[in-house]
Parts: structure tokens; sequence; C-alpha cells
């Protein structure tokens, strides 16, 4: 009879495994690279609870030299007794058995991320091979599976350890039949493993790659410190204006909530929550309690402590997050995720106990840190301050683009034909290079908006600072498509915006500043492919009555050696925009049918940008060394 229970429970248990290796999508998501990492998490959660649990310090994970993966922990070790229900040892049960897990355990504080347990047999049921061993009661077992969990070699005692050595160490192959990839990569690995050690104080974790060397000792992550040292870590390449990060926690009904923060000079935020170490992309109950918290605690200190005077409007959740980097994790034991990727926490007990534990906490804070607390408030005030101007600015625009465009600001000289399909807009560097194009312009579909001087750095610039800058605010009512909240690419008064600079080092400067400003506040403009560098030649040659332009000197050399030898011919290096007479400039960059324009790509966007943020930037260090590595190219420019 037992013998046929045995038989009846393995079908079954081999049915279940089918099904996951029929749909594998249903229990990882996909079978793409991001589902081959996926399996190694669904293990070390399995350690990750344990060590909750208490009984684990360590969890080591290798990548070994065919790609298959060991996880090691020095837990208990899965139990190895017979399992009531399936007949079968425990650690049998947990790996061929779906949605076994911690319920067979009994009172088991299941909290980490996965699938609840469900996961130790679905990478089973996805893996070409499996081995599990159980160091436990001076005693090691070992268990294989292969072929997607079919019992190779049942569990059975393979030696004996010391008495105090405890654990499980598990090693999987990935089926190549399942996934499109089997490679792993250790830095995605790695990013995750820094994460759940950021998020699960005290515990070590230490990652290894054998692939390429097997005597490497692998990176091992453990901080004392937890979602502080998170917060550190975030705020590293900033400047923080208050020293101290604010760590707070409390637990109610066995949820854990906690928080960790710091301000920083810059102006935009950083925000994380996690539950059961799980991302919650789209927030949830523990995030409201902690923004309603916050707004609501530093309103109360600043009218309290007058620095907010009677008359100054309330400061906003906007206001108050400004340069905030904070972690706010929770560990729950019977979390509900909702939303559309399930990113979200529903549970609405965990607002109030969130809500308590931050006001509390950050209250506390505020009067123990009189100095911090005003730097804090401050910070607020002028992020609303700069809310209140750039909203007025915008207005500014707004107002002025509702008007008849045509020279306002005594500055942009529209077009006629009022249709932006076959409109364009110049932007050329310089006053006497826009007297040119203006002249020389075709008047019906060509605007020409002459720039003085360089516009504003937008790196530093928040966008109230952008807006109070005549050149762009220009720029962006010629534009028509407002900014920020209400930028609309459909009002885009232009087909083609055509930045028009001299090829020296200032031109390439001004061309930087532009992109830079399109990347940070325009996007959709240059992912639209809307906006173009003219190209004005740098060499002209003549011979006979024939005149023609070049870009450079590769085109110049080409277009020489196409000529018969005997051509006794003339070269002109061009003079920049500004020399050239109007009816030399239509004919070499403006004309439609005899330029050359070069579309930006948001590669070329990026690119600015990231130049940009090292030239530009608070760090001197990265300027220091983006001048020193690309001295070599100086011959190339003209200072
Ligand atoms: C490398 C993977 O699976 N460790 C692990 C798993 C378990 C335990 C300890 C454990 C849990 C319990 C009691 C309990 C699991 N046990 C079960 C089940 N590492 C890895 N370490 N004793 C040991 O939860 O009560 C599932 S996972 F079901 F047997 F309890």
């Amino acid at each position: 009879m037992a013998e046929n229970n045995y038989d009846a429970s393995a079908i079954q248990v081999l049915e279940g495994l089918e099904a996951v290796r029929k749909r594998p999508g249903m229990y990882i998501g996909t079978t793409d690279v991001k589902g081959l990492h996926h399996l190694v998490w669904e293990i070390v959660d399995n350690s990750i609870d344990e060590a909750l649990a208490g009984y684990c310090n360590n969890i080591e994970i290798i990548i070994n030299k065919d790609n298959s993966i060991t996880v090691k922990d020095d837990g208990r070790g899965i139990p190895v007794g017979i399992h009531e229900k399936t007949g079968i040892s425990t650690v049998e049960t947990v790996y061929t058995v779906l949605h076994a897990g911690g319920k067979f355990g009994g009172e088991g504080y299941k909290v980490s991320g996965g699938l609840h347990g469900v996961g130790a047999s679905v990478v089973n049921a996805l893996s070409s091979w499996v081995i599990v061993k159980v160091y436990k009661d001076s005693k090691i077992y070992e268990v294989r599976f292969e072929n997607g969990g079919k019992i190779k070699q049942p569990l059975k005692q393979i030696g004996t350890c010391e008495e105090n050595r405890t654990g499980t160490t598990v090693t999987f192959k990935p089926d190549a039949d399942i996934f499109d990839t089997e490679i792993f990569d250790y830095e995605t690995l790695k990013v995750r493993v820094r994460e759940l050690a950021f998020l699960n104080k005290g515990l070590r974790l230490t990652l290894r790659d054998d692939r390429d060397d097997e005597d490497t000792t692998g990176e091992t992550f453990i901080y004392e410190g937890g979602i502080s040292e998170y917060v550190k870590f975030l705020n590293k390449n900033k400047t923080p204006i208050h020293e101290e990060i604010i760590h707070l926690e409390g637990e109610e009904a066995g949820v854990m909530f906690e928080v960790a923060m710091q301000y920083n000079s810059g102006y935009t935020d950083n925000i994380y929550s996690f539950v059961n170490n799980i991302n919650t992309h789209d927030g949830g109950t523990h995030e409201e309690g902690v923004r309603r918290a916050l707004t609501r605690i530093i309103n109360n200190y600043a009218r309290k402590s007058n620095i907010l005077k009677e008359k100054d409007d309330s400061l906003t959740g906007e206001d108050v997050k400004e340069g905030l980097t904070m972690i706010i994790s929770c560990k729950h034991p019977n979390p509900q995720f909702e939303g559309q990727t399930k990113g979200r926490l529903g549970n609405s007990e965990v607002r109030k106990l969130a809500d308590n534990v931050f006001a509390t906490g950050f209250e506390r804070f505020l009067m123990e840190n009189p100095e911090e607390a005003k730097i804090i408030v401050e910070k607020a005030m002028t992020a609303s301050r700069a809310r209140v101007a750039a909203k007025k600015a915008r207005e500014l625009t707004r107002r002025k683009s509702d008007l008849d465009v045509v020279n306002f600001g005594g500055k942009l000289v529209d077009c006629k034909e009022k249709d932006p399909s076959i409109c364009e807009i110049f932007l050329v560097e310089g006053d006497s290079a826009g007297g040119s194009a203006i002249k020389g312009r075709d008047s019906m579909t060509q605007a020409i908006l002459p720039l003085r001087g360089k516009i504003l750095n937008v790196e530093k610039a928040r966008l109230d600072r952008a807006l109070s800058n005549e050149e762009i605010r220009t720029i962006i009512t010629a534009f028509g498509t407002g900014i920020g909240e209400e930028f609309d690419l459909s009002k885009l008064r232009y087909n083609k915006i055509i930045i028009m600079t001299d090829a020296d080092s200032d031109g390439s400067h001004i061309r930087v500043l532009l992109l830079t400003l399109f990347y940070r506040f325009f996007r959709p403009i240059v992912e639209a492919g809307h906006v173009y560098a003219a190209q004005p030649p740098l060499y002209c040659i003549k011979h006979g009555k024939t005149i023609k332009y070049v870009l450079n000197k590769e085109e110049r050399d080409a277009y020489l050696a196409s000529l018969n030898p005997n051509t006794k011919y003339d070269i002109a290096r061009m003079k920049g925009l500004g020399e050239m007479d109007a009816e030399e400039l239509n004919e070499t960059t403006m004309d439609i049918n005899k330029r050359v324009l070069r579309k930006i790509t948001v590669g070329d966007a990026i690119a600015a940008d990231a130049a940009f943020s090292k030239l530009m930037g608070e760090e001197v260090e990265p300027r220091r060394q983006f001048i020193e590595e690309n001295a070599t190219y100086a011959e190339y420019l003209d200072i």
C-alpha cells in the first residue's frame, strides 16, 4: 500500500513539474536572460528566509565554469525526515512538489520575495540537473535530480561533517531547451546581491565567478548599517546637506517597517521602496504613509519654529522631496501586491504603521537637531519658491506664444508659412551670421533665431532658472510646445530645428549647450528626429565657371583627385559663418537643394549630455579627467 501511495504521488509530482516546463512564463515571467537570473533568486530567497528566521549568517553564490550556479548557506539545512503528506523526505518534497516550501515546515516566518517556497521546485523543473546537499546532525545528505526534476539519486547520506556544521548547498544547471540563453551575467547578479546585503543588515553575501579563474575569492557584501548604508551608497557622488543619515524603524503585529534618508544639494529625488526585499516600483501603502508624514511633519516644524510664516503657503509633497535620497523597507508575513505588475503594496494597515513610525522618529530628529532641521526646511522652501517661479515663467512663455510670434523680444524672424510640416527654424550663432541668414533665407519657410553669446548652462540649473534665461525662453516660445508638465509635441511650429554654428570650439560649445537643453527639457523633439546640425563647408574649390563647396579635407582631396590632372584650380578655406555674405550662406548652408544637414540622434544628445555633466557639473575631478583624456584632440580645437 505504501508503495502504491509513493507511485501515485510520484506521478502527481511529475505532472506538476511538467506543467511548469510547458508554461514557464507563468512561474518565472520570461525565459530570456531575466528569467534565467530569476532562478538564482528563487534559491537565494530560501537562504534569505532562513536568515530572516535567525538561523543563517552567510550566503555564497558561485557561477561555476559550466554556467551552473551554486548557492550555499549556513542555516539549519532543509529537513530530511519523511514528510507526512508526501511520504518522501521533506527536502525531496520541497524540490518536487509545487507550492511546497515554508508551509511544509510549519510556522516558518516566510517573508522573502520569490514565490513563497514554490521557487525550489520551479527551479528544479526548469533545470537539466540539480544537486541538493544538506549538512545536519553531523551528517551530509545528498539528492540528485535530472531532466526537469526527475529523481536521479534519491536522498542518501554521503558522509559526515563536524557537529557544528549545518546548512544547505544547491547546484543547478538551467535547461538549455527552456532558456534563450544559458550565460549568467556577473554584474546583474552583483547588483542584486549588493542590494540584498543592504536590505538585510549584518547578512554576509559572497558572489564569485569561477568561469575564468577558479582562484578568485569573489566579492563579499555585508552592511551592519543596512539601508542607512544604502542611502550613503546612493549619495556617494552627491553633496549631502546634513551629515547624519536618519534611520527609523518600528514593528507591529509581525510587520517590520524601516526607513533611511538623507537630503543632498541636488534637485531630483531618489526614493526606493521594498516589501520583503522586492522593489515596489509603484509604491503602495508603506510609501504613502511616509510621504504623508514627511510633508506634515516638515510643515508643522516649519510653522512652529516660525521659519515658515503665517502668510506663506504650506510646503507640498513635491517641495519636501527635492534632493531626498530615501530607502523604505517593509517585511510583511502576508503582503498583498496590487497593480498590473504587482509592484504596489496594498495592505492598508501598513499606511498607519509607516506614518506613525516615520512621524514620531522624524519629528524627534528635527527637535533634537535644530541646525539640520533648518537646512532641511529651507531647502524645501527654496524648492517651493522655484516651483512657483517655474509656473510663472511657464505662463510667460505660454502667453507669448499665444500672440503673434513675429518679432517677439525683437529676435525671432519668423517665416510666413504657418504649416509646421514645411517650416524650419535656424538657431544661429551670433548676430552677424544671424543678419546674413535673415537676408539669405527663404522667407516663406525659413525662420531665423540669432543667439547672442552662450545660453545658460542647464546642467546646473533647475527648470525655473533655465526659464529665467531670456535666450531659453525665446527658444521655448518659438517652438510653441511649452515645457515641463505641459509639453506638447503636436504644437511644435517647425518640422526642422537646425543648429547653425561655426566649425570651431566656440561653435561646438554652443551646439553642446543647445543639445543638452533639448535633451533635458525637449527630449521628444530629439526622439522624433526634428533636430539637425547645419554643416557649413570648410573649403571652396573654383575651376573655370564651377564652384564646389566641400565639408572637410577628405572631401576636398577626393574632389581634386576626380578632376582632370590638367585643370589649373583655386582653393579657398571658408570663413566663419559671420563672415559669409547672405548669398554665400544661402548657397552653402541653407538652400534646401544644396545644403548638407546632419540629423541629431538621441545618441548624439546623450553623448552631449554626458560630456556636459563632466564638463559643467559640480564635481571637479571628472572635469579634470575629461580634459586630460581629451587633451590629445586639442589640435582640432582652435583655442
Ligand atoms: C541554498 C538554498 O534552501 N536553505 C534552507 C531552506 C529551508 C530551511 C533552511 C529550513 C526551514 C525550516 C526548518 C522552516 C527550507 N525548509 C523548507 C521546509 N538554501 C535553502 N535552509 N528547517 C530548515 O521553514 O521551518 C523549505 S525551505 F519546507 F522544509 F521547511
